[in-house]
């Protein structure tokens, strides 16, 4: 009875992880050997145990599952001498036992489980063995177990042979760089006010995409990153790559500022083995955002005309605003009314601070009264901010003493006193 000089079962693994099952190794039952029970064997077989030290421990035939019955009633009922003058080849296949163990470890720790950097080189190993029993059995129910001249089987507990089993993973080949298939993001426009923006990304890779992550850039900040979640395996390109796809959401806070702004979403896909695809520039996604309107008008803290009263000879007046707005106040306009009716409109130039807080001033002349009465000179305010939302502030007075009659200026010399006409 032989076995092949180095027999053992050989998985294969590809290089896109198809499992090739081992094929039947051949036992060869010689001629010679049916001599024992010469013209009443009625089977050739093996009993196969999945306790590694003593398979088929009990009797073989039907009433042990780990006997395989190779060929029964061998060369027909009579002149079984000899198998009829063959040799009795009979295949050996791998038990069901070890198919779902070396399944089971492949997904687990080999060719499958290994990360793809480990999978560039072939690589092959052994992590079973099938053990089994040769037989014969007489027809009438008797067996005998046959001992094989095979290194591969015991010659201190006779008739147990050991049949290795080695996992063989092919080669993945060199590292493919990432391949983008594309890259979206939703909404592309945004309120003011801000929102959520939905980000997808589809790519494929030899060994699979292990990462892909996402820089947002808003505005003139810091941009920051942000990793997606894988959300679907899309199965393998033409080319045998892995197509996934990811997913993930960035929150937009409202535009402080008062102009329109872009987000910017920039893309890599890295697959673990220091290969990267980028999207950005042209490619990159952009979401723009409108500005927030400003619903909060300005506030005015003070407002002065100083002096409020001028002498008739008139003089210099200054005006003061401050006020503050949570965007920026446009300069404050002021309406000069004179006192003979007639407006002008002034815009006051900003003297301090800024116009979110800030202080505004103008100063002029007033030029002399010339008249006995007092005259009445108005200012009259309006604030606005940058969105118009405005706000009439009050009217401040100015007041130009009369001119008054005779020697009313200090230190004048007194009127020449006119001589009274004597009485007729
Ligand atoms: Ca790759
Ligand atoms: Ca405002």
């Amino acid at each position: 009875m032989d076995l092949a000089p180095d027999a053992k079962f050989v998985y294969r693994v590809t290089a896109t992880n198809q499992m090739i099952k081992p094929a039947p190794i051949a036992l060869r039952f010689s001629r010679g050997e049916s001599g024992t029970f010469c013209d009443k064997v009625s089977e050739v077989g093996v009993n196969v145990g999945s306790d590694k030290l003593f398979p088929g421990g009990e009797a073989p035939g039907t009433s042990d599952r780990n006997s395989v019955l190779f060929r029964s009633a061998v060369g027909g009922a009579a002149g079984l001498c000899s198998f009829g003058n063959q040799d009795a080849v009979v295949p050996l296949a791998v038990p069901a036992w070890i198919d779902a163990r070396v399944e089971s470890y492949l997904n687990k720790q080999g060719c499958v489980g290994q990360s793809a950097a480990n999978r560039r080189q072939p690589k092959s190993y052994v992590n079973e063995f099938v053990t089994f029993k040769p037989y014969l059995k007489k027809a009438g129910g008797a067996y005998d177990w046959k001992a094989m001249a095979n290194k591969q089987c015991d010659t201190q507990v006779p008739f147990i042979c050991r049949v290795p089993v080695e996992i063989v993973c092919d080669a993945v080949g060199a590292n493919q760089a990432p391949v983008v298939e594309s890259t979206d993001v939703t909404p592309t426009s945004l309120p003011g006010s801000g929102g959520a923006v939905k980000i997808v990304a589809v790519g494929a890779d030899d060994a699979g995409l292990v990462k892909v992550s996402v820089t947002v850039s808003v505005g003139g900040a810091a941009p920051y990153t942000r990793d997606l979640s894988k959300s679907a395996d899309l199965g393998v390109t033409a080319s045998g790559a892995k197509r996934s796809r990811w997913e993930g959401t960035v929150d937009i806070q409202a535009n402080p500022t008062r102009t329109p702004r872009t987000i910017t979403v920039n893309f890599d896909f890295a697959d673990g083995e220091n290969a990267v695809a980028g999207v950005g520039g042209a490619g990159a996604g952009k979401v723009q955002q409108a500005v927030v309107k400003d619903l909060v008008p300005p506030q005015l803290l003070s407002f002065t005309v100083t002096p409020a009263e001028l002498p008739s000879t008139g003089g210099d007046v200054t005006a003061t605003v401050r006020a503050s707005d949570n965007f920026g106040i446009a300069p404050p306009t002021l309406v000069y009314t004179q006192p003979d009716g007639r407006t002008s409109g002034l815009r006051m130039p900003l003297s301090g601070g800024s116009a979110q807080s800030g202080e505004w001033k103008s100063s002029w002349t007033i030029p002399m009264n010339p008249d006995p009465t007092p005259k009445m000179y108005s200012l009259k305010l309006t604030l606005a901010d940058v969105d118009s939302n405005v706000v009439a502030g009050p009217t401040l007075n100015i007041k130009v003493a009369g001119k008054t009659a005779g020697p009313a200026m200090p230190g004048a010399l007194p009127a020449p006193t006119i001589p009274r006409r004597p009485p007729r």
